[in-house]
């Protein structure tokens, strides 16, 4: 097991688009396993490789109150989506910052599971948009995107400043504190 580090925005990796997986095998359980540990202790309730700088499609989720029930999706693609539905997003690689996000408020979901395993999954309310925000991510999209410029400006400065000053979680380089 272990912690991978999350990139933050506006990281150019963030923008990189992931690559199915061909075969779901040890080495991506072991991406999995790393990711769920990485979404856990942050704590986050949905987390990309694409944040972990692995460019391959792998989301691991968890909406649920006492955090029992993960959920990994794998080449996940959108069959059938429907409504709107505006939420309050924040991301783990956007520390800090939460805005209203429009989307679709139901979705019909094909993907894999950490088995290989074909599934089909109908979500909505925080899952369906979890879903959503998620793989966003898997194409190089993030929800600061949906802002106006000028919100987006604005987290921008913010996150590079403390970028530098290393005040932003799992950063190597809190100079100051010492
Ligand atoms: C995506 O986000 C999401 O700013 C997952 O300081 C969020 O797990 C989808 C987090 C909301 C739908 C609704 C954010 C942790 C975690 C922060 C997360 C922070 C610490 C975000
Ligand atoms: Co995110």
């Amino acid at each position: 097991m272990a912690l991978l580090e999350i990139l933050h925005f506006p990281n150019p990796r963030l923008r990189l688009k992931a690559r199915p997986v061909t075969q779901v095998d040890d080495q991506v359980r072991q991406v999995v396993k790393d990711m769920f540990e990485t979404m856990y202790k942050a704590p986050g309730i949905g987390l990309a490789a694409t944040q972990v700088n692995i460019q391959l499609e792998v989301i691991v989720m968890d909406v649920s109150e006492d955090k029992d029930q993960p959920l990994c999706l794998i080449n996940p693609i959108i069959i059938e989506s429907d409504g709107t539905e505006e939420m309050q997003e924040g991301c783990l690689s956007v520390p800090g910052f939460y805005e209203n996000v429009v989307r679709a408020e139901k979705v019909k979901i094909q993907a894999l599971n950490e088995n290989g395993g074909s599934f089909e999954l109908d979500a909505d309310g925080l899952l369906a948009v979890c879903i959503q925000h998620e793989m966003d991510h898997l194409q190089g999209k993030l929800f600061v995107d949906y802002l106006s410029p000028l919100k987006r400006q604005r987290i921008k400065k913010k996150l590079t400043k403390l970028e530098k000053s290393g005040d932003l979680p799992n950063s190597s380089n809190s100079s100051h504190a010492i």
